[in-house]
C-alpha cells in the first residue's frame, strides 16, 4: 500500500516539475509515472482488500470519517464557498456538507461548476473548490481544469472514486481520473489511506495557490470517505520536491534596472501573472517612475489603467496597432508574468527584432521557452518589481512617446459609427460608458471576446475574466456566476457570443436559483463569428458549418426564470443596457448585431506582429 502511494506521489511530483523546474523534459517522466501508477494500482488490487476492510467505520465516536476530515480541513483552510455536483461515490462527503458552514452552489453540469470555481478564484483571489462524482462527473471536469491550467488559476477539484478494491475492475462509473486529468492539472493524486486526507488537502491548497498557480485534483475513493481515523493525520505538509523561488536574484534585478535606465524606447509587456501576484501597484510604480509604455495580454488587461497615457492596451493577434508597432520597434521589452504565447508573438523569429528581453516570472520553465530571453529574473513579481522600482530612473523618452501618440491617433480601435445597424463594438462601448468602466466582465470566445477586450477600458485587476489560453467557448456564463459569488457587490456582465452562450446556457437557472444578479449581453451575429471571419479571409467566404439556428434567447431566459430582452435597433441599445444594469434578477439581452462584422486589426496566424490587416479600415474611421 505504502509503495503505491509513494509511486503516485512521485508521479505527481513529476507533474509539478513540469511547470516549475525542468520544463518540457519532464513530460516524459509524467507519462512514465502515469503508466507505472496504473500498473502499480493493478498489482495491489488484491492486497488492498485487507486494508479496505480494516478501514471500515470504527465504533469509537472520537474517530472521524474521511469525509468529515475533508470538510473540517476545508474549513480550516478558509473555504466558505464551494461548487459541486453529486453522485454515488461522493454521497458520504455530501452528507457531511449537509450542515457545514459552507455556501454550496450546484451547477447544471460539472463543466459549468468548474468554470464557476475558476472565475470565483480569478475574481476573489481565493482558491476555487469544485466537487464531482467519479466517472462521468470527473470526465466533465476536464475542460474546466484545462481552462484553469492554461490560465494558471488556483482550483482544488475533489472527485469521488470507486472503492479502492474495485479500482482497475471497470467498476460502475469508474474512470482513471488521475490519469485523465494529469496533463490538465498542476498536480493530482489519489488518496488511499484515510490518514493521508488532511495532509493531502493542505498540500493541494498550497500547490494550487503558490508559485505559478494552477488546478489540483484530489481523487478520493468512497471507502476512504467512510473510513475513520483517530487523528486527522500529520499536520505537516510533505512536499520535498516542491520548491518555489520567490525572491528574485539581486544581481539580475540590477542588470534589468541598468538595461531599463539605458533604453531609449522600452515597452512593458504584461500578462496575467501580474494580476495573480497582486503586483499591479508595483507595476504602475515601475511604469510611472521609469516612464515606460505598457502593453497587456488579454489576461493582463486590468493590470494597468487603460485610461492612462502610458497604456498601449492589448497587444497580439487582435491587439492595438500601436502596441504591436511599439513591440516591434522597441529596444527593450520587459515581460512580466507573461509567457510569450503565439497569439501575442505572431511569428516568433521576427518578434521584437531590435529588443533586448527581460523576463520576470515565477515559473522558471517558461524562461526562454518560446523566445530567447537576455535577462531572466525568476521569482514573485511583486517582490521583484518592488526592488526594481528602487533602482530605475525617470527618463523623458519624448521621441518614443511622440511616435506612440502618432500611431494611437492614426490607428485607434474603431468601427463605423454612422451605421444604422447594431454594431457589436457600440454595445461594448455603451456598456463601458453606463457601467462607468467598473463592471467585472466575463466573456465567451471568439469575436465577442476580442471586442470586449478592445472596447471596454479596464482599470482594475480581476476585472476581465476570460478564457485566454484554452479559448473555451461556454466559459462566459458560468464564469459570470462564479465571479458574482466571489464578488457579491460587483456588477458582473458576461459579454458573450451566441454560439458560446449556447454551450452552457442551462447555467442561467443556477444564477436564478441563487438570486445572482448577473447580466448577459449576447452579441448575436448568428454565426460562429470568429470562424466565419477566418473563412471570409482565408477560405474564400465558404462559410462551412459556421452557423446554427439560434433559439429566441429572450424566451429562453424567461423560461429559465431570468429576465429577457431583445434589441434589434441601434437606438434601443442605451435603454436596454440601462434596464439590464438596474435589474436585480439575472438578465439576458439578445443584441442582434451586424452579422458580418470583423475584428480589426488582425495579425494572421504565422505572420509578424507588425503585419496587420485592417489598418486601412481603422484609419478611415479614426
Ligand atoms: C469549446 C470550443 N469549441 C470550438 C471552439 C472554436 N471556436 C473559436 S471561436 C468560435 C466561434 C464562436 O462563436 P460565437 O460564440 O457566436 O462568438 P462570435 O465569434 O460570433 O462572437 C469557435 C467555434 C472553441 N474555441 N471552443
Ligand atoms: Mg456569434
Amino acid at each position: 500500500m505504502a509503495r503505491v502511494i509513494g509511486c503516485l506521489r512521485w508521479a505527481g511530483g513529476a507533474a509539478i516539475y513540469r511547470n516549475n523546474e525542468l520544463g518540457g523534459q519532464s513530460v516524459f517522466c509524467v507519462w512514465f509515472g502515469l503508466g507505472s501508477v496504473y500498473q502499480e494500482r493493478n498489482i495491489v488490487m488484491s492486497k488492498s482488500k485487507s486494508s479496505a476492510r480494516s478501514a471500515e467505520p470504527s465504533s469509537k465516536s472520537t474517530h472521524k470519517a474521511g469525509a468529515q476530515i475533508i470538510v473540517d480541513t476545508l474549513i480550516e483552510l478558509g473555504v466558505d464557498t464551494m461548487f459541486g455536483y453529486s453522485g454515488g461515490v461522493v454521497l458520504p462527503l455530501f452528507d457531511r456538507l449537509y450542515d457545514a458552514p459552507i455556501r454550496f452552489i450546484v451547477p447544471r453540469h460539472e463543466q459549468g461548476g468548474c468554470h464557476m470555481a475558476d472565475a470565483y478564484a480569478r475574481a476573489s483571489g481565493k482558491v476555487g473548490v469544485m466537487i464531482a462524482t467519479s466517472g462521468p462527473g470527473a470526465c466533465n471536469l476536464v475542460t474546466g481544469l484545462a481552462t484553469a491550467m492554461m490560465d494558471s488559476v488556483p482550483i482544488v477539484a475533489i472527485t469521488g472514486q470507486v472503492r479502492t478494491e474495485l479500482i482497475g475492475n471497470d467498476a460502475f462509473q469508474e474512470a482513471d481520473t488521475t490519469g485523465i486529468t494529469r496533463p490538465v492539472t498542476k498536480y493530482n493524486c489519489i488518496i488511499k489511506d484515510v490518514k493521508d486526507v488532511a495532509r493531502t488537502f493542505r498540500e493541494a491548497f498550497h500547490i494550487a495557490s503558490t508559485g505559478r498557480p494552477g488546478p489540483v485534483l484530489i481523487d478520493v475513493p468512497v471507502d476512504v470517505e467512510v473510513a475513520r481515523c483517530g487523528s486527522d493525520g500529520s499536520n505537516k505538509m510533505d512536499l520535498p520536491g516542491y520548491k518555489i523561488r520567490t525572491r528574485g536574484n539581486a544581481r539580475q534585478i540590477s542588470m534589468a534596472a541598468k538595461a531599463i535606465n539605458k533604453a531609449e524606447c522600452p515597452v512593458l509587456y504584461v500578462g496575467g501573472g501580474v494580476i495573480s501576484a497582486n503586483a499591479t501597484k508595483q507595476l504602475r510604480a515601475l511604469a510611472e517612475k521609469a516612464h515606460i509604455p505598457v502593453a497587456m495580454t488579454l489576461l493582463g488587461l486590468g493590470s494597468f489603467d487603460q485610461n492612462k497615457a502610458e497604456s498601449l492596451d492589448m497587444l497580439g493577434m487582435h491587439g492595438s496597432a500601436y502596441a504591436n508597432y511599439a513591440v516591434q520597434q522597441c529596444d527593450l521589452l520587459i515581460a512580466v508574468g507573461a509567457r510569450f504565447d503565439d497569439r501575442v508573438t505572431g511569428k516568433v523569429k521576427t518578434f521584437a527584432p531590435h529588443a533586448k528581453i527581460i523576463h520576470i516570472d515565477i515559473d522558471p520553465s517558461s524562461i526562454s521557452k518560446n523566445v530567447h530571453v537576455d535577462i531572466p529574473v525568476v521569482g514573485d513579481a511583486k517582490q521583484i518589481l518592488t526592488e526594481l522600482v528602487k533602482e530605475v530612473e525617470y527618463r523623458e523618452r519624448g521621441q518614443w512617446f511622440k511616435k506612440i501618440a502618432q500611431w494611437k491617433k492614426k490607428f485607434p480601435f474603431s468601427y463605423d459609427k454612422t451605421s444604422t445597424n447594431v454594431k457589436p463594438q457600440y454595445v461594448v462601448e455603451e456598456l463601458w460608458r453606463q457601467s462607468k468602466g467598473e463592471a467585472i466582465i466575463t466573456t465567451g470566445v471568439g469575436q465577442n471576446q476580442m471586442w470586449a477586450a478592445q472596447f471596454y477600458k479596464f482599470s482594475k485587476p480581476r476585472q476581465l475574466i476570460s478564457s485566454g489560453g484554452l479559448g473555451t467557448m461556454g466559459f462566459g456564463l458560468p464564469a459570470a456566476i462564479g465571479a458574482q459569488v466571489g464578488r457579491p457587490d460587483a456588477v458582473v456582465v458576461d459579454i458573450d457570443g451566441d454560439h458560446s452562450f449556447n454551450m452552457t446556457l442551462t447555467e442561467l437557472r443556477t444564477a436564478v436559483e441563487h438570486e445572482l444578479p448577473i447580466k448577459v449581453c449576447i452579441l448575436n451575429n448568428g454565426y460562429m463569428g470568429m470562424v466565419r471571419q477566418w473563412q471570409e479571409l482565408f477560405y474564400g467566404k465558404r462559410y462551412s458549418k459556421s452557423y446554427l439556428s439560434n433559439p429566441e434567447y429572450e424566451k429562453v431566459a424567461v423560461a429559465l426564470g431570468a429576465v429577457g430582452i431583445t434589441v434589434d435597433k441601434k437606438s434601443d441599445v442605451p435603454k436596454a443596457i440601462k434596464k439590464m444594469l438596474k435589474e436585480t434578477r439575472p438578465c439576458v439581452v439578445d443584441f442582434r448585431v451586424e452579422r458580418e462584422e470583423n475584428v480589426w486589426p488582425m495579425v494572421a496566424a504565422g505572420a509578424s506582429l507588425d503585419e496587420m490587416s485592417g489598418l486601412d479600415i481603422l484609419e478611415s474611421m479614426a
